[in-house]
């Protein structure tokens, strides 16, 4: 599959020439929904390469109109080449849930911001059957109209990371001070479907970030990588979890050295893969690189999606692509029962999705020396699965919901009673101010799955996906 997309295009946002993309779109929806990874070149591909041999342009771009970068209140959003100019951050991944809220949060913060997406993510929708609970506007829709209320361009750049060559013409054009790297696979039910998905993520990942090295190093040596990791990279060890590293006295001598992983499905250890790949780019090459081990995000609004229906956030609830708050509120407001995996006491580090475009932000104004591998965790709470039904029922129960909670045979392979005090100190210290899970938050992603109930497509909620009974073979729909 991922052949399948390792394939750009060429599109000019202004002059909206909307059927080449819907041309693309369409194609990419017909496909058939069972897949393997092919090394021959697809149809689509083959459509694709033609059009760019007669264009030479690898890029998708809006040529951005200059503005005057407003001023930070630290005024480190500047670009270290000219501090006369806005700082170019490059988001890769920014059509998803956390990078689609953090383009905007920085292009109104002033940055120059260009996404990067393969769209694979609408891909996975469609292939699985599955939606967001929001509705979403095409990527060009919702550029266009950020553009038309802002007068801020945002450049698109579409394709895969995984093709070099796409993302080599993508730096030589963008120039980017600082990458913000959310393009992966991101679902660890997704990456225990069977063995092509098993593949697919750990293919689409490892490689896309070892790519993203390469072109810094060839291109744009001082650039500031921000790679957005998971706190799942640690597992649920019984001691607490540092930040990054560890100092350990063992036999006599002291070492700090990188904490120790344990992750658990095949897109959590696609993770510890990238930090390792990252950490030694730093110590070979003078990479500098923040890797942001972010908890699960829950949350629909920020400042700026919430400007426009058009630039409405996406909103997973079902069973693969859905995170557990999320998961719950929808569940709440539609009367299906909260799907409590196992005993309920598995614990995570949780954070609201104003703080991962505030964190992101603080990380990109503070960048990492040349040769750093600087570890933040980025949550700002830690809930167990229990903790997080209770808080549900309690705010439904305000709303007047008749909310209930069911034990699902867990179908995941996890403690589901242990002991988790993980730090979460470094992003505070560098200003982070939490939004706490309030009543009012609570409230506030109940009334927004309320208001979208209607949209909800009940077979997708319980879970479909088995770590244990993981299938080799390819399967057409979530399992
Ligand atoms: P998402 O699936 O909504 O967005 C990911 C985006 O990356 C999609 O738009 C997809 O099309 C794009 N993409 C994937 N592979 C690509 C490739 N090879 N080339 C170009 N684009 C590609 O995911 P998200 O929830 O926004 O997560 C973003 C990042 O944050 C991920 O790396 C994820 O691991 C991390 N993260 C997410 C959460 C969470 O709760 N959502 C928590 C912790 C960490
Ligand atoms: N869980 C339930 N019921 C549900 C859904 C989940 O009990 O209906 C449990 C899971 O078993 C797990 C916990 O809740 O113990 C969290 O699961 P999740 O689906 O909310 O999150 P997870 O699979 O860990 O993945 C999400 C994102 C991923 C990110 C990760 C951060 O999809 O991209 O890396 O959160 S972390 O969990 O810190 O690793």
């Amino acid at each position: 599959m991922a052949h399948l997309l390792s394939t750009s295009c060429s599109l000019n946002i202004p002059s909206c020439r909307k059927p080449s993309f819907q041309q693309l779109n369409q194609g990419l929806i017909g496909l058939p929904t069972s897949f393997t990874v092919k090394t021959s070149k697809s149809p689509i591909q083959t459509v694709i390469l033609s059009a760019q041999r007669s264009q030479r342009c690898h890029t998708v771009y809006a040529t951005a109109t200059p503005f005057t970068p407003t001023q930070s209140r630290s005024g480190l959003h500047q670009s270290s080449n000219d501090p006369s100019k806005a700082k170019r951050v490059m988001i890769i991944g920014g059509d998803g849930y956390c990078g689609w809220a953090t383009a905007l949060h920085l292009s109104n913060k002033g940055y120059e911001v260009a996404i990067v997406d393969s769209l694979i993510r609408r891909l996975f929708d469609h292939q699985l059957g599955l939606d967001s609970l929001t509705p979403i506007a095409s990527i060009h829709d919702r550029l266009r109209c950020w553009k038309s209320l802002t007068g801020k361009n945002i450049e698109l750049y579409i394709g895969d990371i995984c093709d070099f060559e796409f993302l080599s013409e993508s730096f030589k054009s963008f120039e980017p001070d600082a990458v913000v790297h959310f393009g992966e696979q991101r679902s660890a039910p997704y990456s225990m479907i069977d063995r092509s998905r098993a593949v697919f993520t750990q293919h689409n990942n490892v490689i896309g970030t070892l790519n993203v090295l390469f072109a810094m190093k060839e291109f744009r040596q001082e650039c500031h990588l921000v790679k957005l990791g998971t706190m799942g990279e640690y597992g649920t060890p019984n001691i607490d979890i540092e930040e990054g590293y560890i100092t350990i006295n063992h036999n006599g001598r002291t070492d700090t050295l990188p904490y120790p992983k344990q992750a658990s499905s095949f897109y959590h250890l696609s993770k510890v893969h990238d930090s390792h790949n990252i950490a030694f780019t730093c110590k070979a090459w003078g990479i500098r690189a923040t890797d942001l081990n972010q908890g699960v995000v829950y949350g629909v609004r920020t400042d700026e999606t919430a400007m426009h229906e058009e630039l409405c956030n996406r909103l997973d609830y079902d069973g693969v692509f859905g995170t557990a708050l999320n998961r719950f509120c929808v569940q709440a407001a539609v009367g299906h029962p909260l799907t409590v995996y196992g005993k309920g006491g598995q614990t995570r580090g949780y954070l609201d999705i104003r703080d991962t475009v505030q964190c992101v932000e603080l990380a990109i104004a503070n960048p990492a020396q040349p040769g750093e591998f600087r570890v933040f965790n980025q949550f700002t709470e830690q809930f167990s699965v229990n903790q997080l039904a209770a808080l549900v029922t309690k705010a439904g129960e305000k709303l007047g919901l008749d909310v209930k909670t069911i034990s699902v045979p867990n179908p995941r392979v996890e403690a589901e009673e242990h002991y988790y005090n993980a730090k979460h100190t470094k992003l505070i210290e560098l200003g982070l101010q939490p939004h706490i899970l309030s009543d009012s938050l609570l409230d506030s992603l109940l009334n927004f799955a309320i208001q979208f109930k209607d949209r909800v497509d009940s077979k997708q909620i319980m879970p479909s996906v088995s770590w244990r009974k993981i299938g080799t073979k390819p399967k057409t729909v979530a399992a």
